[in-house]
């Protein structure tokens, strides 16, 4: 494939040195208001995802929670990149069906000829147009949360609420840092101390994180926020490719009785473990970071089944989704293959 510096960057800055993350490029805002020319719109938009990118994911959860499906269509690229990066090939004739590309580089091409950047996801295409709007992941959500409130199903919940806010950036800030880009930090380390550092900064945070989550059930207020989908995004994947792959492996999440309890909730709460897809996301990091898998062997493990076992945290209280209800169950020309299910 011709990918093997690791690419879960925009622009490929899995450097030789310490390893880090490019902001994002284009960060146009969706807005109710379209003070940036895109004004929030059903049927417009099309999100483009890879479910097995934990950035992409928190995007497709929140999607769902809040009931946007018939508003805000979605691309599932191919988990596996070549090298011109994301690609429609699990549609038929390997086209997006709605944007009519092979490649999601074809929508930045629209946006900005000549960009030398990277392709990222997640990533919001115009569709009238078929120009990227949006790979900005970071605000992707808090803006489907906030801006595109007037398109939200009946009972949706309150992801982002004005009186948690400075809370939930404080949480989601920590949990950045240290686990969602701390696990790539540790993965594509290419010194002993950098891993050391970037390892040992993982695990410190998840147990700070284990112990806020001992007596609470989620990590801001009582009801589901954005920080829980933040780190919910990096839990899922641990024990299948964290722990192995990116060598994160002090303990597993299946040996921390509080945090697998915890991101065992989130998965049985609708809108999480429906959109998971773990045979994508085991395909795309081992096979496509060569420079740290050369085989691009895909192990058989981890045993799923426990996912779906009692979590018992009911006993903490909360209420999953405030004054709001669950979401109803995913349409079916969204349902995750039986292949990736755990
Ligand atoms: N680094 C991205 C954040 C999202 C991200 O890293 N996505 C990864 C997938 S997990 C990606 O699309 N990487 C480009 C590639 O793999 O070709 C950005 O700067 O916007």
């Amino acid at each position: 494939m011709g990918r093997d510096d690791g690419t879960g960057e925009g622009n490929s800055a899995y450097g030789r040195t310490a390893f880090t993350r490019s902001k994002s490029h284009f960060a146009d805002r969706i807005t109710a208001d379209g003070r940036d020319g895109w004004p929030v719109e059903a049927g417009r938009y099309r999100l483009v995802v890879s479910r097995a990118c934990p950035w992409a994911s928190r995007a497709v959860i929140s999607r769902r929670l809040l009931g946007l499906e018939d508003a805000l269509s979605l691309a599932v690229a191919d988990p596996v990149q070549d090298d011109r990066s994301w690609r429609f090939t699990l549609d038929p004739d390997g086209r997006d069906p709605v944007l009519g590309i092979r490649f999601l580089s074809e929508a930045y091409d629209r946006r900005e000829t000549g960009y030398p950047g990277g392709v990222s996801v997640p990533a919001v295409v115009d569709v009238p147009s078929g120009k990227l709007v949006t790979n900005d992941y970071q605000q992707i959500t808090l803006d489907l949360a906030t801006e595109w409130s007037a398109l939200h199903r009946e009972g949706a919940p309150d992801l982002y609420p004005s009186a948690l806010r400075e809370e939930i950036d404080e949480v989601a800030a920590a949990v950045y840092e240290d686990v969602n880009n701390g696990v790539y930090r540790a993965g594509f380390a290419t010194g002993q101390a950098e891993y050391e550092a970037a390892c040992a900064g993982v695990f410190r945070r998840l147990e700070w994180l284990a112990a806020r989550l001992e007596r609470q059930r989620y990590l801001v207020g009582d009801t589901i926020t954005e920080a829980d989908i933040r780190l919910f995004t990096t839990l899922v994947r641990f024990d299948a490719v964290y722990h192995g792959h990116f060598k994160c492996n002090r303990w597993k999440l299946t040996e921390n009785q509080v945090l697998w309890a915890y991101a065992r909730d989130l998965f049985q709460t609708p809108g999480f473990g429906d959109t998971v897809d773990f045979d994508h996301i085991k395909r795309h990091y081992y096979q496509v970071h060569t420079g740290i898998n050369p085989t691009r062997i895909v192990p058989l493990g981890p045993d799923l089944a426990g996912w779906h076992a009692p979590h018992g945290r009911e006993r903490l209280g909360g209420r999953p989704f405030g004054d709001g209800t669950p979401p109803g169950p995913v349409p079916p020309r969204e349902a995750v293959p039986s292949a990736g299910r755990a």
